[in-house]
């Protein structure tokens, strides 16, 4: 290590004095003018973290569906997963290292890690379309140099697309080309064949309205359609070309507030979605002819998705194992139709993706959606050899038609994590499948009535939870608080638990009616104080 460069280097991207942050459920994240020298050690560590596994890691600017002002980082280890958690306590040792500690705590890592210095590193890097990301991106880049390691900038990509790259290059092409054109024509293609199994018509469905939240999406799918001869008319709205990023759009702005976006004129029963600000997350709504709005979350994606591969599986008659894997915060009328109209096993896990893609795994076919949009489905190793054998070798037609229309959902699905622009793809090849409508969809059952809140607290840690975030084990007495006012209602649930990604309490509730779920969301804020 060239410690003059180190100390040249890192007092070019000085750390505020005071400063500490935390590598949490989504990396870094905070105001962008507070980022620098968190992006430089960042680059510092993903090329200690190449060295240590011998593969490519992936490095992200993105703050998400965060306002515009903010930004973040996040790394992506081999396979397009997140980093490993016992990373990201070294992310968080080396934010917080005071300037002159900074070798040191480098040196403690690679003792840690077992990491060889001399060996080669190799990073990819991708940005969101906040004016903050490319100088960040920059300073990356400073970091990666100073130890040595090689970098590819692939510049504007999604989030998702960034995974599905480190994937491709440390699977030595099986996954895809490492390259957008990549990307594209292998979605194109698993799209169009998917498609072409398909025996119903009607060209009016093909319609889809997306808000792309002023982001990254919408230049992505705008480099996309040449791909689509005319198979999905996807018009785009929010492209960032007027308003900011996020502002008033979205999907977590749609998800949270239960309400359609700005900048999208909705006619009654059109099909209408929202991505997020990096295009990892999707929900889809349309509006009915009384005016009323009705949103089609990750619970109900996870759900459409299920009974498309429940069918799949059964047709090619293998003992395939699988699952649906939700956190907290999934709607209970979902859980309870996948378990028990469905009957496909559901697992709850704790907030944040990096849990419920590690349950998925455990399955020859998981299913993992958060409710605000954030999901992809895991195929094992087994069920993908098998099916790509049946497609070959098998004789009766229902059968290989079947493994074959499987074999074009791995292809389809973006399995490293989340992608809003796959799993979109994914969706609407459903939906023309079965010869669903918005509204078919939506009615496979109701949602319990909701509210998320929000609450600031002095400590937000003094909350800790058990049983998958479902109750509060500290402060003493807060559960049973809660458990008295979930009483009073029917239907009802109600738990609290620290954001991972915001100075924030969060509360969510359901009970029978709306004003119910309100009254109880808004009772037990009052008994987090
Ligand atoms: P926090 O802030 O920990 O609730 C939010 C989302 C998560 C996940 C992360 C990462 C909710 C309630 N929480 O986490 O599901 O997506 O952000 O982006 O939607
Ligand atoms: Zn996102």
């Amino acid at each position: 290590m060239d410690s003059e460069a180190l100390r040249k280097y890192s007092a070019l991207h000085p750390k505020p004095a005071g400063l500490t942050l935390q590598y949490g459920t989504a990396g870094f994240r905070t105001k962008a003018e507070q980022l620098d020298h968190i992006v430089f050690r960042m680059g510092l560590l993903a090329v200690l973290r190449s060295k240590a596994v011998a593969a490519t890691i992936g490095i992200m600017v993105t703050a998400s569906h965060n306002p515009e002002e903010d930004n973040g980082v996040k790394l992506v280890d081999p396979l397009g997963e997140m980093l490993h958690p016992s990373w990201e306590e070294y992310a968080t040792q080396l934010a917080n290292a005071e300037e002159q500690e900074l070798q040191k705590v480098i040196t403690e890592i690679c003792q840690k890690a077992a990491v060889n210095l001399h060996k080669d590193a190799s990073v990819f890097i991708g940005r969101d379309t906040r004016p903050s990301s490319k100088k960040l991106s920059q300073s990356v880049i400073d970091g990666i140099q100073v130890l040595g390691g090689q970098y590819h900038d692939y510049g504007l990509v999604t989030t998702p697309q960034l995974h599905y790259m480190v994937c491709c290059q440390n699977t030595q092409g099986q996954y895809g080309k490492a390259t957008l054109e990549g990307y594209y024509e292998k979605l194109s293609k698993a799209f169009m064949e998917l498609i072409k199994q398909s025996h119903c018509s009607g060209e009016s469905q093909r319609h889809l309205k997306i808000d792309c939240a002023n982001g990254i999406g919408a230049l992505k799918l705008s480099e996309m359609k040449p791909y689509f001869p005319q198979e999905v008319l996807i018009h785009i709205y929010n492209d960032g070309t007027k308003e900011k990023l996020n502002h008033l759009c979205g999907a977590d702005f749609v998800k949270v507030h239960q309400k359609p976006p700005g900048g999208l004129d909705m006619k009654p029963n059109e099909r209408c979605c929202s991505f997020d600000g990096d295009a990892d997350r999707i929900v889809y709504y349309y509006k009915d002819t009384a005016g009323h709005f009705h949103l089609i979350d990750g619970d109900k994606i996870a759900t459409l998705i299920s009974i498309f591969l429940k069918d799949l599986l059964a047709k090619v008659k293998q003992d395939f194992k699988m699952a649906v894997v939700q956190t907290a915060y999934a709607n209970g009328n979902s859980t309870r139709y996948l378990q028990e109209t469905l009957k496909v096993p559901v697992h709850c896990v704790k907030t944040g993706v990096k849990h419920l893609h590690h349950k998925a795994q455990e399955f020859d076919v998981g299913v993992y959606f958060e409710a605000n949009g954030h999901g992809t489905v895991l195929f094992s190793k087994a069920a993908e050899t098998k099916i790509r054998q049946l497609v070959k070798e098998e004789n009766d037609d229902e059968r290989r038609e079947a493994a074959k229309m499987l074999e074009n959902v791995m292809n389809l699905i973006n399995q490293t994590v989340g992608d809003a622009v796959s799993d979109m793809l994914v969706i609407e090849a459903i939906l023309a499948l079965k010869g669903l409508t918005v509204q078919q969809w939506d009615a496979l059952y109701t949602d319990l009535p909701n509210r998320l809140l929000k609450v600031q607290v002095a400590d937000r840690r003094v909350i800790d939870t058990t049983d998958a975030e479902r109750r509060a084990l500290t402060p003493p007495g807060l559960q049973e608080k809660i458990d008295t006012l979930v009483k009073k209602y029917k239907l009802s649930r109600a738990f609290v638990r620290p954001s991972g990604t915001e100075d924030v309490v969060r509360i969510y509730a359901e009970a029978d009616t709306q004003e119910n779920a309100d009254a109880l969301a808004h009772e037990v804020s009052l008994a987090v104080f």
